[in-house]
Parts: structure tokens; sequence; C-alpha cells
């Protein structure tokens, strides 16, 4: 049954002639690109009502591989594209597969300015904890004393947690989970691309081959009991302490609410204008 709907979903989405994708064996991108498609599919969106926009990175290939219109666009300049899309035509809803160093660290004042003006999109973030394509740099993500090209010897500085500056900014819809978290996930999709103003749907996505490696960790397996270590539901995070919290990461539901977005505030904000001027339709 599963396997049959994955067929249809692989049939009925992918573009066929593009596979095989250039993810690495036991990379997280791909799982999560099916969580997306099933929650498509379950809302019963159609695919020209939906367009994928994306910037650079492993994590940013995936509009290429998908049946729907979409851009593929510059390293950290997704949300600069997607607010041409949106405020241009309102009416379609916009899909950000982003990487967290994209998302973070390039694109990081895109990130906070769109969500701070409330942009309409629903960005899915890969947070691999690097810079996978480019070969394991450490991203702005990386926990601490975590390695990568850039700090053979463990990351000393102090990491982005990018689900909370995205609450901090104003996003109406802030979710955080492992690839592992299969039904959690795919629920905060579902209600990330029916929400109205700017969501997110964080996810730690392994990437044995950049990541994983430098990290002892080579393999998927070795990175999924790693996540189990390292997340705290966001209900047992409230009654740890700071220092217990110390190297955590925090999944779960983060906002959920429904302040106005930027394009309904554009509307009310002409139509003030045109009382203002007197302007006829
Ligand atoms: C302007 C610019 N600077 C740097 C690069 C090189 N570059 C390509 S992908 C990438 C990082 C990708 O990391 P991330 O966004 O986390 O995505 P991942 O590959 O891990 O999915 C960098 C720095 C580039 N393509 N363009």
């Amino acid at each position: 049954m599963y396997l049959e709907s994955s067929y249809k979903i692989r049939d009925k989405y992918l573009r066929t002639d593009m596979l095989p994708t250039m993810f690495c064996p036991g990379c997280g991108i791909g799982s999560v690109l099916q969580f997306t498609l099933r929650s498509i599919e379950e809302l019963g969106w159609k695919q020209d009502e939906v367009v994928w926009v994306s910037g650079i990175g492993c994590s940013s290939r995936v509009p290429g591989y998908v049946n729907f219109d979409g851009l593929h666009t510059t390293h950290g300049r997704a949300l600069a594209f997607a607010t041409g899309i949106k405020m241009a035509n309102p009416d379609l809803k916009v899909v950000v597969f982003a990487g967290d160093g994209d998302m973070s660290a390039i694109g990081g004042n895109h990130f906070i300015h769109a969500i701070r003006r409330n942009l309409d999109v629903t960005v899915i973030l890969i947070n691999n904890f690097t810079y996978g394509m480019t070969g394991g740099q450490v991203a702005p993500t990386a926990l601490k004393g975590l390695k990568g090209t850039t700090a053979p010897y463990g990351n000393f500085e102090n990491p982005f947690d990018i689900s909370q500056l995205a609450v901090a900014a104003g996003a109406n819809y802030v979710a955080r989970w492992s690839v592992f978290n299969y039904v959690q996930g795919m629920n905060s999709i579902k209600k990330a691309l029916q929400k109205k103003g700017f969501s997110l749907v964080e996810f730690l996505s392994p990437c044995p081959v950049s990541f994983g490696r430098r990290n002892r960790m080579k393999t998927a397996p070795e990175l999924i009991r790693w996540y189990q270590k390292i997340t705290v539901p966001i209900s047992k995070a409230k009654k740890m302490s700071p220092e217990e919290l110390e190297g955590k990461v925090i999944i779960g539901e983060f906002v959920d609410r429904d302040r106005p977005s930027l394009d309904e505030e554009y509307e009310r904000y002409k139509e003030r204008a045109k009382k203002l001027m007197g302007w006829e339709e």
C-alpha cells in the first residue's frame, strides 16, 4: 500500500527524466522531498498552483526534480526571487527549498527580512550543519565542537538556532524535526503550507558524506542515533536548565499564529492610498 502510493507520488510529481538525483547515499533530502510531495498530494493542491524556489546547494537542487514550475536561483537569494513571485501573483503558493548555509549565512539578511515582512511562503529547510555541496565547511548552524573542513579541530563559534531566529523575527509558523520524525514532520509541512504568512519547517537531515565522515558518523544509521541523542522535545526542554540544554537541539512546534501577511498588508495599503488620493478603480 505504502509502496504503491510511493510509485504514485514518483510518477505524478517527479521529472523522471532528471533521475537519478545527485544526492549521496544516506542523504536526507529525498525524505524531506517525499514528505513535501505527500503533503501537497494530501492537500489536493494542483501542480500549477504551486511554485518551487531555491538558491544553491544540494538541497537547492530539488526544484529541478519536481514537476512544478520553479526557479533555481543564486546562492542565498531564493527569498528575494520568492518575494517577486508572490507579490506579482499572490494567488500562487510558494515553496522555498533551502539549505542551512543558504538561509543562515549568505542569505541570512533575506531570511530575517522576508520574515519581518511576513512574506507568504513556506520554507522547507534542510539543516545538515554543513555546506554539503562544497564538501563540508562548517555552517553557521554547526554546533560547537562539530568538525568540518574549515574547523578540523572542532567548531569554536556559537551556532545560530535558525528556528528561534525565525520566531523572533515574526514568522507565523515554525517547527523543527529530524527527518526521522516522519509523522510530525509531515503534519508540520501540511500546517505550514496552509498557513498564510511566513512559515518554516526545519529538518535535521543526515549528510553522511560531507558532514558525517568528518564527525565519526559515516552512515545514516549513526546519524539517526546521534539525532536521537541530541534532540529534546519542546515539552521536556521546558523543564530543563540552560546547562542541561547545552549541545542539545529542541524539536517541536515553536509558534503558530496569524499575523497579517505582506500581500494582505500591501492590498490594505493600496486601498488606503486610493482613498487618501481620491483615485478611482
Ligand atoms: C555567491 C556564491 N558563493 C559561494 C558559492 C559556493 N557554494 C555553493 S553551495 C554552498 C553552500 C551550500 O550549503 P547549504 O546551503 O547548507 O546547502 P547543502 O549543500 O548543505 O544542501 C556554497 C558556499 C556559490 N555557489 N555562490
